[in-house]
């Protein structure tokens, strides 16, 4: 079942049920169940919105704009949890190469802050390359939906835009190199857990197009994940609190060649099977 936050031609936020290319808008009032948030923190999610279905108004899904799947939770992301991005990270850090390796077989994952909801990019808006950064490149990345006891409700796709040449300059940076003004977009849409994830079925596809031509491409699957996704969401909860929900980014197994950087224009489409397609334009001043 997929859940998708949207803006109706008359301007409405509203929580839908995307089904083929239809969205089935619920009715959510002022009870207990009011918002996207409050399907996600049920005891049932998938329950709840079945009994809100047979009220629901259909509308076409051209008709209305999908925008990021969040309200107030926080966006965070893990890093080094598949080989290729270990590789990756040592060859571009000289003084943070033992760094990276080490993390990437250690018992606590790394994981950063990368927003709030308000800075999540919508699916179709533009994400950001940094103006003093020569060397960027979007992470094509499994997204968990995460309730605040930290289970894992749903999926989604994140792009965990990075500069590189700042990352690599000095592990310090990385805040720099991942947080910045549409440094993430998250979409199109949360896909409700319904019963346990075959990881090795899950494909993740990046097509980047420049000119209509296609620059780069690269796929991966779930099952190269280095991690249980349990754990993951297990050590963003320890010692921590997130009474509204969060969204926890897992991790990209796909990067482009090295000589490869995103330009003004370019357009990144991330197909994860079974979820959907997310897809932004690039701006760079
Ligand atoms: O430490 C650098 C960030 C790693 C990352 O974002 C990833 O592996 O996806
Ligand atoms: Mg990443």
């Amino acid at each position: 079942m997929k859940l998708a936050k949207v803006c109706t031609q008359d301007g409405s936020i509203r929580t839908g049920v995307v089904e083929d290319e239809t969205v089935r808008l619920l009715p959510l009032g002022d009870g207990p169940v009011s918002s996207l948030t409050d399907i996600l923190h049920s005891e049932k999610p998938i329950k709840v919105v079945e009994e809100l279905l047979p009220k629901s108004v259909t509308v076409a899904l051209a008709d209305v704009r999908l925008l990021a799947p969040v309200d107030r939770q926080e966006v965070w992301a893990a890093g080094v949890t598949y080989k290729r991005s270990q590789v990756a990270r040592m060859e571009e850090s000289e003084s943070g190469a033992s760094h990276y390796d080490k993390v990437y077989s250690a018992d606590r994952p790394e994981l950063f802050f990368k927003g709030t909801a308000r800075r999540m990019v919508h699916p179709g808006q533009p994400v950001r390359v940094r103006f003093d950064s020569q060397w960027s490149v979007p992470e094509p990345e499994f997204t968990l939906v995460l309730n605040p006891n930290m289970d894992i409700v749903g999926y989604t796709i994140g792009n965990d835009m990075s500069a590189r040449d700042i990352e690599g300059e000095n592990p310090l940076y990385l805040p720099q190199a991942k947080v910045y003004r549409q440094c993430c977009s998250v979409g199109p849409w949360i896909v409700l857990v319904d019963g346990p994830l075959q990881k090795e079925q899950v494909s993740i596809e990046l097509t980047i197009e420049r000119d209509g031509q296609t620059v780069c491409r690269g796929e991966t699957s779930l099952d190269q994940l280095h991690r249980e996704l349990e754990d993951l969401a297990g050590w963003l909860g320890r010692e921590n609190e997130f009474p509204e929900g969060a969204l926890l980014l897992t991790g990209t197994g796909i990067i482009p060649d090295d000589e490869f950087s995103l330009e003004n224009g370019d357009i990144v489409t991330i197909e994860i099977s079974n979820i959907g397609v997310l897809m932004n334009p690039v701006v760079k001043d």
